[in-house]
């Protein structure tokens, strides 16, 4: 038998486990897509719809696409879109520019992911319908924070960002890093896709 000072003791230290064992940080748990997207059903690529103004918040650029029906743009092949004062993304805006891009991500194998955005203007990403990150006003280029996510089934994951170039330079790149990874490096085209029926 425990002594009293044992059994709170004991009840101590089971419950201080159980706190060691659960999140570890503020790491966001996604949720698959459910059902997973039928094979054959995904074409390579983020889907993207451009809607042309002068943006100065993601917001402006949601309300916008409302009555100005927003123009579906080639698919993006990945997020490595650093063009100085080039074309923004695949249109044929070098400013003024908003982008409503919508797709999946494949998520290899369960584990821990960090994500990291460049970007310039202004974005906001949403991962399984989770916004992950915003910065959503006139910017030159800056990193997000290192984006913590914690998956627990390998498969399809819904991705959405919502993106403005207003003017001179303009910038959108996601880099990762895996559960094996040593380092960051962009999501490689091959891990993004969409489901043309949505465009
Ligand atoms: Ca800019």
């Amino acid at each position: 038998m425990r002594s009293a000072k044992g059994r709170w003791q004991w009840a101590l230290a089971v419950v201080l486990g159980l706190v060691a064992i659960g999140p570890a940080n503020g790491a966001e748990t996604l949720a698959l897509a459910k059902p997973q997207p039928g094979e054959g059903t995904l074409k390579p690529g983020l889907g993207v719809k451009y809607v042309p103004w002068e943006f100065n918040h993601v917001d402006e650029v949601l309300q916008i696409a409302k009555s100005n029906k927003p123009r579906v743009g080639t698919p993006l092949p990945m997020l490595n879109y650093n063009v100085g004062a080039g074309k923004v993304l695949t249109s044929d805006n070098t400013d003024l520019i908003g982008a409503l891009i919508d797709g999946f991500i494949k998520l290899p194998k369960p584990g821990d992911y960090k994500f990291t955005i460049q970007h310039n203007d202004g974005v906001r990403f949403f991962l399984a319908g989770k916004k992950i990150y915003e910065n959503p006003g006139v910017t030159a280029d800056v990193f997000s924070p290192h984006l913590e996510i914690k998956v627990t089934e390998a498969g399809w994951y819904p991705l959405s960002m919502v993106y403005f170039e207003k003017r001179n330079t303009a910038t959108l790149e996601l880099y990762w890093q895996g559960p094996d990874d040593d380092d960051f490096k962009f999501v490689p085209a091959e891990n993004f896709a969409h489901d043309p029926t949505k465009e």
